[in-house]
């Protein structure tokens, strides 16, 4: 053969190999751990016919029957389904399975049947247009228990929620639903002791049911922290809900310590009840899984860094199978090696990840569509779980699950921006684009308590970016004003082409205020750019008129804002609150000034500010309007060390009229005392008249500027934030 062909063929030949060993024409969700395309292809026309030891469950049987032509008069495939033997430990966990595809046969050694269930949706996968491509894969999940904990407060999901994400969850691999909505009352108090009423149970039975078939561990999460006695009675009556809770199916159990303040924060008292659990249930039953424990302490800011406090009590005491659960350095936060070794070592196991993302039952305001990122991707043998806690919307939370998906099944292969897009397509499919430009304006958090924040608007940013530096010296760019203006265009027809397209319902339902708010925002920056473009051109006219519109179409995202979404927390609908809004609002402020000079906006001036002296409460938000100023009101307790305090300073240019408070405590002013203030430096008690820590002052003194809440205890007390507001109106 000719040297020059034989080299071409040859090396032609090595490029469709490594294409082949990677074929990108089948991506398979999350991506295998191994995996070796060769050439040719198998038909899945045929019947198939069952041979090995390994006996399949209805719910694999279930997926090969989708598969394969049962009626077909072709020859049957020889499936050969095998329990995997293998000294490699990676293939020794739940879940584990070797697949090739030849020209004759399917061989499948797994092992367990959720193994089975896997390689199966591998398959499921692989297929296109009635065939398989010929292909060799070992696979095996990093994490040993990936999911979700449904743990927010807000609205817990329904019925139909659950066992929509269930089937989304068999399909991607993930093999853990831990349930414990904040505001189920038979989860936490009053009703943690109580069984399920009849309707309750009923439903409990049937997610049970559907987890199993998705090869999910239903785990069923007690929160008793709030009101415990440590005594037998409250011992007996977790075991006894634990054992009605048996009876519905429930093979997997945790008790949550969050959230909770005095006596059922010790750690002494913790660890001997969840023994206790241990021992009398637990290990009785046989067939449940380890139990899983959420501390007090979940994180490293709020933990106690001396030696030999509650987390290194846990860590010496508790039972070593027990898990504990952990939320990273702070509440909200994304997970590191360091923090990592930094717990393991002190409740010396394997941390047991709780990852608040896209939780967003402190920024309620917001749909958290953002990607998923900030995860290590090197942490696979220091951690013994990684479950989401996701958003009280459920259907909208898949698109960040469908990322833990990947990354908790093959963490190195792991990359955040391009399971993101994909992520889309699969949540999406028929309107994937618009998706993934909705999602990418509806990312960021906004200013919150916790002080988590989120990229948005990346592609854009720049532009707008250089674009108002630009503007802010006096010049004007056409060529960059134009590309903001194709960004703005493109986002207009988004939320038609979403709902008109998508055929998850639900969906639409739970984001629909967003998509409003999303073609608002399109509309009125399109607006914005026409506005600079007749001011540029010196055309008054056509700037007013523009002007006009733009103030119209803020008018109706107001309005969208006050009407929809409207819970007592964080009202209101926000969408791309990161970059493009305020883009839109800086120019229409400068607008503004343009046709009607003004001495400047109150807004911007005013010195109305929250005041404390924590660092936990820094970052708290206030809340404004034309006739109050509030704090957001807080979920969880504060504790506020001697002589701590927390209130709100209005601006000069207001006038205090009523103060409405709800501190939500019996021993209130026996603790502390609310002080007013006119120069913020001497400061006066204030009296006010309560109930269990509630109370109104209907006439706030002549020119008091400040008010305040005083722990005047000589140790650190708790108190609720649910209502910290100020009526004003101008001075
Ligand atoms: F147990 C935990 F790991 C945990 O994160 N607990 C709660 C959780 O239920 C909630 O959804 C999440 C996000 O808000 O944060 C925890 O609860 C908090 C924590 C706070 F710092 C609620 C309010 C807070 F201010």
């Amino acid at each position: 053969m000719n040297q020059k062909l034989f080299l071409f063929i040859a090396l032609f030949s090595m490029i469709t190999n490594t294409a082949l060993a990677q074929n990108t024409n089948y991506t398979i969700f999350p991506a295998p751990q191994k995996i070796n395309f060769s050439e040719g292809k198998l038909s899945t026309d045929t019947p198939y016919q069952l041979q090995g030891d390994f006996k399949l469950k209805p719910n694999s049987l279930v997926l090969l029957n989708e598969m394969f032509n049962t009626k077909s008069a072709n020859k049957a495939l020889p499936i050969i389904i095998t329990s995997l033997k293998s000294s490699d430990k990676n293939l020794n966990v739940s879940g584990a399975y070797t697949l090739k595809i030849t020209p004759q046969s399917i061989e499948i050694c797994v092992s367990d049947n959720r193994a089975t269930f896997y390689a199966l949706q591998t398959l499921t996968q692989l297929k296109k247009d009635k065939t398989l491509p010929l292909v060799d894969i070992t696979d095996f999940p990093d994490v040993l228990s990936r999911g979700s904990v449904e743990g927010f407060y807000g609205t817990p999901w329904s019925h139909e929620d659950r066992i929509s994400q269930f089937k989304f969850y068999g399909a991607l691999k993930l093999n853990t639903y831990i349930y414990g909505p904040k505001d189920d009352p038979y989860h936490s108090s009053p009703n943690w002791r109580k069984p399920y009423p009849t309707e309750n149970a009923k439903q409990i039975k049937e997610l049970v049911q559907e987890a199993k078939n998705n090869e999910i561990d239903f785990t069923w999460a007690i929160h008793p922290g709030l009101d415990i006695q440590w005594n037998k009675t409250d011992s007996l009556a977790i075991l006894n809900k634990f054992e009605g809770m048996y009876d519905l199916g429930v093979r997997s159990f945790a008790v949550f310590f969050d959230d909770i303040s005095g006596e059922g924060t010790k750690a002494e008292k913790q660890a001997q009840l969840l023994n206790y659990i241990q021992s009398q249930f637990i290990e009785k039953k046989k067939d449940v899984l380890p139990l899983i424990m959420c501390p007090t302490e979940y994180n490293k800011s709020w933990s106690n860094p001396k030696p030999d406090t509650y987390l290194d009590i846990l860590g010496d005491k508790l039972h070593p199978s027990i898990h504990v659960m952990w939320t990273g350095d702070r509440v909200i936060d994304d997970v590191s090696k360091d923090d990592l070794n930094w717990i393991n070592k002190r409740i010396k196991r394997k941390a047991y990840i709780w990852w608040n993302f896209p939780v967003s039952d402190y920024v309620r305001d917001h749909l958290l569509m953002g990607a998923a990122y900030g995860l290590d991707t090197t942490i696979k043998t220091d951690l013994s779980g990684f479950v989401s806690n996701p958003m009280e919307r459920a259907e909208a939370s898949k698109l960040a699950l469908f990322s833990v998906a990947l990354y908790s099944w093959n963490l190195k292969n792991y990359e955040p921006m391009s399971a993101w897009h994909e992520a889309a397509k699969y949540v999406m499919p028929e309107a994937a684009v618009a998706f993934q430009l909705f999602n990418e304006h509806n990312s960021d958090l906004g200013p919150n308590g916790h002080g988590y924040r989120r990229v948005e608007s990346v592609a854009i940013k720049p532009t707008i970016e250089s674009f108002l530096a630009s503007y802010k010296d006096g010049n004007y760019s056409a060529e960059l004003a134009s590309k903001i203006k194709t960004e703005f265009e493109s986002i207009v027809p988004v939320s038609e082409e979403i709902r008109s397209k998508s055929k998850n319902r639900n969906l639409i339902k739970e984001i629909d205020p967003w998509l409003t708010q999303f073609n608002l925002l399109g509309k009125v920056g399109v607006e914005t750019i026409l506005f600079l473009g007749a001011k540029q051109a010196e055309n008054k006219a056509l700037a007013w008129n523009s002007y006009l519109k733009m103030e119209a179409l803020l008018d109706s995202i107001q309005i969208i804002n006050k009407t929809f979404n409207q819970n007592p927390y964080q009202p209101g609908v926000k969408t791309g609150s990161l970059v493009l809004m305020p883009f839109v609002k800086t120019i229409f402020d400068q607008a503004q000034n343009y046709f009607i000079p003004t001495n400047g906006n109150f807004e911007k001036n005013s010195t109305t500010a929250l005041i404390n002296n924590t660092e936990k409460l820094k970052n708290q938000p206030l809340q404004l309007n034309n006739s109050s100023v509030a704090i957001s009101p807080i979920l969880e307790v504060i504790n506020l060390k001697p002589q701590e305090f927390i209130g709100i300073h209005i601006d000069k240019s207001l006038k205090a009229k009523e103060f409405y408070f709800n501190l939500e405590s019996n021993t209130l002013l026996e603790n502390g005392v609310f002080e007013t203030s006119t120069d913020g430096l001497t400061w006066e008690a204030l009296k006010v008249e309560q109930k269990k820590g509630k109370g109104i002052l209907k006439a706030v003194a002549h020119g008091i500027k400040y008010i305040r809440f005083k722990n005047n205890a000589t140790d650190v007390k708790s108190f609720f934030l649910k209502e910290f507001k100020i009526g004003v109106e101008a001075e």
